[in-house]
């Protein structure tokens, strides 16, 4: 087996590749090659200086994921990172792509950082419920300070070069085509320098405050996340006036207590799940895709407007049509001030806006399609207009041209029937709103063809969606499992619970909101019959007296001017009249019971959905639940939490309640198993 790691002599500089694709992952063989060269070029005294770099796409992107819960490999990362540092010769990290994680920490073992322009330096590993676990939560305040830090490791985004050689983490920028080279002259240039500026002898300036802002600034976003309080933690014992090993010491057993944890096991599990859903089982990863020069968005409401954003923002042309002028005209008005929003945010150069906003062609007339290459409606969720509609653009669109749905439930295959081209006929179910929010279910239709498939997967990669493959089943994977909780929690308004409790219950359990806030934001009204007079639920009498949620200050709750939510005494008052014309018997409803009906029940349904192959892998529908509904990702999803939970006692809380249970789930629970 050659090692992934290789020397070249340039006169008395060594240069130590590192070449194993795709990310540089810092596997052991590529440690004990680092470790092999290091002490090679250490022992050589012809030698002076040493560069480090990678080929490929990027610097060492991190630690090897797929090593962790192994037996660890000699040397281990902080031992490396403590050779290289230990060098008594200049070793210079030549940095491009993304330095992340591990990736980052050799850098700061190094004495000297260059990077070109178009790098990033991150210590990503929050994301993954840990913290840098190879000294950086020691060695990189000392070199950029307490603030960025914390910004940094408790956050984990990555930081573009020229900020990071402003923060004197990158010793130069070099040319973007001249890594090599210029990393070479620069380790000529100080090879004998004196003394080596190793982080681990710098002091930390202690800064209290600013470690307190950063708690206070960022607690709701850090709520219920353990890892971002073990970083800032190393931080601050970083720059508390302990010593580098005491430092390293204190990270170690943080980096090990993470590691130990269910959310980094969650956590670590989402960023392989989410790569794992971009694989269709059956279909070749070779599949040739079909151009998509230009996509047509039929409606132009906030579902159209949001879905051409994306496209929009890829860079790819829109038609977008609509019947009327002045809804046409209200659409491309949201799109533009939704684009100068961000512009005024900073997010966005006024010329992206205009780039934006000139590759829109709304129009009123049908016929405008026809030179599209995907066509994707979102106009109203009833059978009866999606098959109008594609009735119509089977007529007028251009043979190849891949026809999509937005629909949230509805059958693709009886959409797809009303077609002469079946084939190219698939679900594309952006989730509001669509500009924003990231998961995008793609619904195979029993005709779909392969290549239709893959070309909306890859194109979802483009317009920055995490895409899940979905069956034709009703509410196909999340909406689906979606229906037994919104059903359990309204029973148990009946029994005793109230709103507030079950909501309280689910933002505890680290859902974003609960059912019925939920409700409240998307509209109590969505799927109501619109007869006032015909009130046969909780739900109907509310949209029965106007109270449609958010949008009418009134829903579940009440709300201010603000739309802060106060719980509603007439909402009381109409629960508590079904509770008698229901004849249910009310009673002190437990958390662990709002958890068992309202979670586990879903957890039941995604069973449910794997045997009937309406979903690939339960990893998918985990998926689902994080980027289309805020499943809080250190729980790992809800298939994930199921077997952190116990699948027997998710079993027995089913079967308490009276549940049928689906057989998968009950095998797995009897045999130890996992749901697959
Ligand atoms: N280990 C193993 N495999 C990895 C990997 C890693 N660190 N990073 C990516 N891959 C795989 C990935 O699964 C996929 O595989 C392929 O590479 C391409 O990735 C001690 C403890 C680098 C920005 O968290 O952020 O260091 O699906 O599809 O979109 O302190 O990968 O092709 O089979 O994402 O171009 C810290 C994680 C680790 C960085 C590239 N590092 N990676 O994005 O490609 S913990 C990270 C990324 C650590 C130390 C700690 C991204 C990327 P496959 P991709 P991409």
């Amino acid at each position: 087996m050659t090692s992934p790691i290789r020397t070249e002599r340039h006169d008395d500089i060594l240069v130590i590749v590192s070449d194993n694709p795709p990310v540089n992952a810092l596997g052991a063989a590529v440690r004990q090659g680092l470790e092999a060269a290091i002490r090679e070029g250490t022992a050589d005294e012809s030698v002076t200086a040493m560069v480090i770099r990678c080929d490929g796409r990027t610097f060492f992107a991190g630690a090897d994921i797929t090593e962790f819960g192994k037996p660890m490999q000699e040397p281990g990362l902080p031992t490396l990172v403590d050779i290289i540092e230990a060098s008594d010769k200049p070793v210079v990290a030549a940095i491009h792509g993304t330095a992340l994680g591990g990736g980052c920490e050799v850098t700061l073992g190094c004495h000297y950082r260059v990077a070109v322009p178009s790098a990033k330096i991150g210590t990503p590993e929050v994301k993954l419920g840990l913290l840098p676990g190879a000294g950086g939560t020691q060695r990189l305040p000392r070199i950029a300070g307490v603030k960025l830090a914390l910004e940094m490791t408790a956050k984990g985004d990555p930081i573009p070069a020229k900020l990071a050689a402003q923060a004197g983490l990158i010793d130069r920028i070099v040319g973007e085509d001249s890594l090599a080279a210029d990393a070479i002259a620069f380790a000529r240039e100080i090879a004998s320098v004196r003394p080596l500026p190793r982080a681990s002898e710098k002091t930390v300036q202690a800064d209290p405050d600013a470690i307190a802002a950063f708690k206070k600034d960022n607690a709701r976003r850090f709520r219920g996340f353990e890892a971002p309080l073990a970083n800032i933690a190393c931080i601050e014992k970083a720059s508390d006036g302990s010593s580098f090993a005491d430092g390293l010491a204190f990270e170690r057993q943080e980096f090990m207590r993470l590691m130990m944890g269910v959310q980094s096991a969650a956590q670590r599990h989402i960023f392989f799940a989410d790569r794992q859903a971009a694989k269709i089982d059956d279909v070749p990863a070779d599949t040739p895709l079909r151009p998509i020069r230009r996509v047509g968005v039929i409606g132009a409401g906030t579902m159209g407007g949001g879905i051409a954003m994306n496209f929009l923002s890829a860079g790819i042309p829109v038609t977008i049509v609509e019947m009327q002028q002045e809804a046409l005209d209200r659409g491309t008005s949201v799109v533009r001030k939704n684009y100068e929003a961000s512009a005024a945010k900073g997010r966005l150069k006024p010329e992206q806006v205009t780039a934006a906003m000139d590759a829109l062609t709304p129009t009123l007339n049908f016929d405008d399609l026809a030179d599209c290459d995907l066509i994707i409606e979102a106009v109203y969720e009833t059978m009866e207009v999606k098959k109008d509609i594609f009735t119509r653009l089977d007529a007028i669109c251009k043979a190849g041209a891949i026809l999509a749905s937005n629909t949230s439930y509805l059958n693709i295959d009886e959409i797809a029937a009303c077609t002469q081209r079946p084939e190219d006929v698939v679900g594309m179910h952006f989730f509001s709103p669509a500009n924003v929010m990231k998961l995008l279910e793609v619904v195979r239709g029993d005709k779909t063809a392969d290549d239709v498939l893959a070309t909306v997967m890859a194109l979802a990669k483009t317009i920055r969606k995490v895409a899940v493959v979905a069956g034709v089943t009703h509410g196909f994977i999340g909406n689906r499992m979606l229906m037994p909780r919104q059903v359990e929690a309204m029973k148990l308004l009946l029994e005793g619970a109230t709103p507030e409790q079950i909501d309280r219950v689910h933002v505890a359990f680290g859902m974003p909101m609960g059912p019925f806030q939920m409700s409240d934001l998307a509209g109590v009204d969505i799927g109501w019959h619109r007869d006032p007079t015909r009130i046969e639920s909780i739900r109907d009498a509310l949209a029965a007296e106007g109270r449609w949620g958010q949008k009418k200050q009134a829903g579940f709750y009440d709300y201010d001017e603000k739309r802060n939510p106060t719980p509603s005494p007439r909402v009381a008052e109409i629960i508590e009249d079904f509770r008698k014309s229901s004849g249910a018997t009310v009673r002190e409803i437990s958390d662990d019971e709002i958890i068992e009906r309202t979670l586990y029940t879903m957890v039941n349904e995604g069973a449910l959905i794997l045997e009937e192959g309406k979903a690939q892998r339960a990893s998918d529908i985990d998926v689902v639940w994080i980027y289309g509904y805020g499943w809080p990702v250190y729980r790992g999803g809800p298939m994930f939490w199921a077997q952190t939970e116990g699948l027997p006692k998710v079993v027995a809380g089913l079967e308490k309640h009276g549940f049928p249970v689906a057989a998968s789930l009950k095998d797995a629970a009897a045999s130890g198993g996992k749901i697959k």
